[in-house]
């Protein structure tokens, strides 16, 4: 079931509309695992497209709306981690309902660049690849909640979760990433491992969509690396 606009069309029609006027430019979704270094990348790309004249903004999930920091909260908190499965995925269901109608749709309809540090791929690998939910509930969920307001481009930073885990752990040691949200970071190497697999399964589903970049690279080359795939994309 679609649901409607003041206008009489769904957001996805809106959408394709705008897309097809050209007044959208574009969606772009950073995925990986923890300590693939999304945060820093994203202010890479930011930063690049800004000086190519692009209007864009950051925003995350989840987060990104003062409801959405409110369910972050919850959904990271170490001391959540009894958290039954299925209230975890509403939750995260929750938090992007609000965030695609309080920020990301009018975003781009007002012909805003979105990066976002992570998105409904991260659904789909962490509640259903690694904590084992059926993917066609996720996905009807989904339907529900965003229709189809999929990504233009997703760029998966892929890396070993040896390597990510160990990443996150100095940060979170040296200060630089709150202690307040680990739960995910103690789950186990596993646990992490099936997210990787999941990430990938993704990409090799929709290789026009995803590109993979190496993230156990230096910070610098994964940049390079970014900066030639949206170049070679849109710029
Ligand atoms: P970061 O913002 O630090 O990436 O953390 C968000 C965590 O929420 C992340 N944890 N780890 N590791 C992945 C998790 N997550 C989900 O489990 N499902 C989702 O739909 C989203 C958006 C994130």
């Amino acid at each position: 079931m679609l649901r409607r606009n003041d206008e009489g069309c769904s957001a996805t029609q809106k959408m394709n509309f705008l897309r097809s006027r050209q007044l959208i430019d574009m969606f772009i979704t950073l995925e990986g695992i923890e300590g693939s270094g999304k945060t820093t990348q994203i202010k890479n790309i930011a930063e690049f497209l800004r000086s190519k004249g692009q209007d864009c903004i950051i925003t995350r999930e989840p987060g990104g709306t003062k409801t959405g920091e409110k369910v972050r909260a919850i959904l990271l908190d170490p001391g959540s981690k009894d958290m039954d499965p299925l209230t975890e995925l509403l939750l995260y269901m929750a938090d992007r309902s609000q965030h695609i109608k309080e920020f990301i749709y009018p975003s781009l309809s007002s012909g805003k660049t979105v990066l976002c540090d992570r998105y409904y791929d991260a659904t789909v690998v962490y509640q259903g690849f690694a904590r084992g939910l059926d993917i066609r509930l996720i996905n009807r969920l989904h339907e529900l909640v965003f229709e189809d307001l999929k990504p233009n481009i997703t760029i998966l930073l892929d890396l070993p979760p040896e390597i990510g885990l160990s990443r996150a752990w100095e940060q979170i040691e040296n200060g630089s990433r709150t202690a307040l949200e680990t739960r995910f970071e103690k789950e186990t190497l596993s646990f992490h491992k099936k997210v990787r697999t999941g990430y990938l399964e993704l990409a090799k589903k929709e290789p026009l969509r995803f590109r993979i970049v190496d993230a156990s690279n230096d910070e610098n080359q994964v940049k390079n690396d970014i900066i030639k795939i949206l170049s070679e994309k849109w710029i």
